[in-house]
């Protein structure tokens, strides 16, 4: 494996840790250890889980097309127009997408990391979406969302329901009830 690809996998790594210690999850669910790591980013980039009340997507270094679909009290599903989606620990695989139950779910919690993302929260389920790095299109369902932008030059609506948003560096453009950082 060359250089470049061991940074791009350790950057990606360390993008990774970072996110999941902001939104409270386990520091060690993605692996700090960068041989598995990529290999396992490789093989699976978006990864879908339940952890308590919360229903947790982490996407890795590609570019995302992340829609998740659904509602509170019933199911949701995620699917990525970009990469391969896979379910984790209280999901399950349906084909290309993964279905999780909501029933018993509060938060929604999508982390699109590096790359190009677009992340959209079609549900009216609570959500924490970030966007990461690259130039990113964040869209909040009609419940409260927290969007964040990261760097990058990001696009970021919160939809119904009182949303907050932080644009991040970069030029953004920002539609919430409460924006930081958010130039246009
Ligand atoms: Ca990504
Ligand atoms: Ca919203």
């Amino acid at each position: 494996m060359s250089r470049s690809i061991w940074g791009k996998a350790l950057l990606a790594g360390a993008a990774l840790t970072g996110s999941a210690l902001l939104l409270g999850a386990p520091a060690h669910a993605y692996g700090a250890s960068a041989p598995h790591a990529s290999t396992r980013a490789a093989l699976a980039p978006v990864v879908v889980s339940r952890t308590g009340s919360t229903i947790v997507v982490r996407a890795g270094a590609e570019a995302n097309g992340l829609d998740v679909n659904g509602s509170a009290g019933a199911s949701l599903t995620v699917t990525d127009t970009l990469a391969q989606v896979t379910a984790g620990a209280g999901c399950q695989q349906l084909g290309a997408l993964v279905r999780c139950s909501t029933v018993g779910v509060t938060r929604l919690s999508v982390t699109a990391s590096l790359g190009d993302d677009a992340v959209r929260n079609n549900t009216n389920i609570p959500s924490a979406l970030s966007g990461g790095p690259g130039r990113d299109r964040v869209f909040g369902g009609s419940a409260a969302d927290t969007l964040s932008g990261g760097t990058g030059d990001d696009i970021l609506s919160g939809g119904a329901g009182t949303d907050h948003i932080n644009g991040g560096d970069g030029v953004d453009t920002c539609t919430a009830e409460t924006e930081i950082n958010c130039e246009l």
